[in-house]
């Protein structure tokens, strides 16, 4: 269980990234996927990280101290529709720059809305963090709004069009009845104590 969360900043340039003193767990994902009420689901706070249902709310990468012990990341949604291109182009800049900067990262957070289906921007992020050989765990999201049939389709498609490998991690969650945190919870904690 995590006791204690703190906010620690809000950053827009990879300039003002704090120096890396903690282990960190960025949480990244199409934009309305649930990745800001995933943090607040962790940690049992109502709005710690700001939720929205308007797509594109969270625009800084938003550092948050756990126990003192490591930092959680909220980062900005890709991917909705109606934006300019150069929204997307900073949103990469800052997101990769991020991505390839010498950080203590442990493993990704890749957060979906159990729904949709996978599309080119979510095969890119999975096919960059692949090249960059970074650790990366898939949270499917939002299981509350399908039954047990939809969510073994929509696991198998997602596998299949994400060509995930048998090892990686799958976690079923839903930050709005709170179900399936208690896995991901334990997988942090079996990642913070293998490092
Ligand atoms: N039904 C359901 N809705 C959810 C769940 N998780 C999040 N939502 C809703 O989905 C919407 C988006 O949630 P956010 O947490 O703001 O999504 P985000 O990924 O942080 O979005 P951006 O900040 O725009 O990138 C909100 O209306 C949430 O209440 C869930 O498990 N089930
Ligand atoms: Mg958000």
């Amino acid at each position: 269980m995590f006791l204690r969360a703190r906010f620690i900043k809000s950053v827009y340039n990879l300039e003002d990234l704090p120096p890396p003193e903690y282990p960190e767990i960025p949480i990244l994902g199409r934009s309305n996927a649930g990745k800001s009420s995933l943090i607040n689901a962790l940690l049992n706070q109502r709005n710690i990280a700001k939720v929205s249902s308007t797509p594109g709310f969270t625009q800084a990468l938003n550092f948050f101290l756990i126990d003192d012990r490591f930092w959680l990341v909220d980062l900005p949604g890709y991917g909705f529709a109606k934006v300019p291109k150069e929204f997307y182009i900073k949103w990469k800049y800052l997101i990769e720059g991020y991505l390839q900067s010498p950080r203590d990262f442990y493993s990704m957070i890749l957060i979906f809305d159990i729904r949709r289906i996978p599309d080119k921007l979510d095969k890119a992020l999975v096919d960059f963090l692949k090249a960059l050989n970074l650790p990366y765990v898939v949270v499917l999201n939002k299981i509350d709004k399908l039954n047990q049939r939809e969510i073994a389709t929509q696991k198998g498609l997602y596998e299949k069009e994400l060509k995930l490998t048998p090892e990686t991690k799958i976690f079923l969650t839903s930050c709005k009845e709170k179900r399936g945190l208690e896995k991901l919870r334990a997988f942090i904690e079996e990642v913070l104590k293998a490092k």
